[in-house]
């Protein structure tokens, strides 16, 4: 197996120029992107070795996505096309300079993923297992299979990895607290953004959070919390400062980028304050480029960057 595994629903992504409002807008740049793939992509440009599976429809979107992604040099060998049925799409756009996305990925092909399809020596063979609440809000049987994978995941003392990726156009911030904080107290590693915190412990008391965070077995790596990331390891807290983005074009994908450096940096045998560095590293980089996954760095720009400490000691 792959040291690192991930799994979810990669959709076709079109893009106006400039993010120009869909209304008006009469060309659409032709991507992908899906969470859990971003950080597939991601972590295999630095060099990690990792599989990302799911289920695509077996069209013209669907088959470029699995090339594409297979060109990464990501293992896809248990990632499937089904015939009869479709991958599911999005849209973005910008309207008054916020960017707004459109799904259209109801009954999609990932929607249909079953428990039964996951392969449990390919999972239970990895180093990492990294799975997002994405996959638990597209329906009910790609819950039920990212419970099953966290199961397996744990049986054979595989680590576990999670960001909440709470996604509001999906679920009600109700249904995604009662499945998703379960979830947080199985992880090893929980990366959640400061403002999923806040919807998910509905509360804004840093104090509260920091508590309820600090009752987790999990190491946990907040990103976003006065432009910085808070690592909480053992009762022991750093911040460690956002690595500077010269000009920001495209925001979405920046913590698929982040978990992507955490990830690789933890297979390096990186400290999590480490991993944190490299991830800051790379969610920055993905900021400046349009798209998900496009502007993800290789290894090399990143060991660059590193020793580029001036941002680290302000
Ligand atoms: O994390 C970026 C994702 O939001 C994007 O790639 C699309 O996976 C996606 C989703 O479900 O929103």
């Amino acid at each position: 197996s792959p040291d690192l595994i991930t799994f979810g629903e990669t959709m076709a992504l079109f893009m106006t120029p400039e993010f120009r409002a869909l209304e008006h807008s009469s060309a659409l740049e032709h991507s992908f992107g899906g969470a859990e793939s971003n950080v597939a992509i991601g972590a295999a440009r630095l060099g990690s070795s990792v599989g990302w599976f799911g289920a695509l429809g077996h069209d013209p979107f669907g088959t470029r996505i699995l090339k594409a992604i297979r060109g990464e040099g990501v293992d896809v060998s248990r990632a499937r096309l089904l015939a009869g049925e479709q991958t599911g799409l999005m849209f973005r756009e910008s309207i008054a300079g916020k960017l707004a996305v459109h799904y259209y990925r109801k009954h999609s092909a990932a929607s249909r993923m079953e428990p039964q399809h996951l392969d449990q020596a390919y999972i239970q063979g990895a180093k990492l297992l990294h799975v997002t609440g994405i996959t638990a809000a597209i329906s009910e049987t790609a819950r039920n299979t990212m419970l099953e994978a966290v199961r397996m995941a744990k049986e054979a003392g595989v680590t576990i990895c999670f960001d909440p990726n709470l996604r509001l156009k999906l679920w009600s911030v109700e249904d995604a607290r009662r499945v998703l904080l379960p979830i947080a107290e199985e992880a090893d590693y929980f990366l959640p953004g400061w403002d999923e915190l806040q919807l998910l412990y509905d509360t804004d008391s840093e104090q509260d959070i920091m508590a309820r965070l600090a009752k987790l077995k999990a190491v946990s790596v907040v990103k976003g919390y006065n432009g910085s990331t808070v690592v909480l390891e053992r009762g022991s807290r750093s911040d460690v400062p956002f690595f500077p983005a010269e000009k920001v074009v495209d925001t979405v994908g920046a913590g698929d980028g982040f978990c992507a450096g955490f990830l690789s940096g933890l297979l390096r045998g990186r400290t999590a304050v480490d991993a944190v560095r490299i991830a800051s590293i790379c969610g920055s980089l993905v900021v400046q480029g349009r798209g998900d996954w496009e502007a993800l760095p290789d290894w090399q720009a990143v060991e660059r960057l590193l020793e580029d400490r001036a941002w680290v000691e302000r």
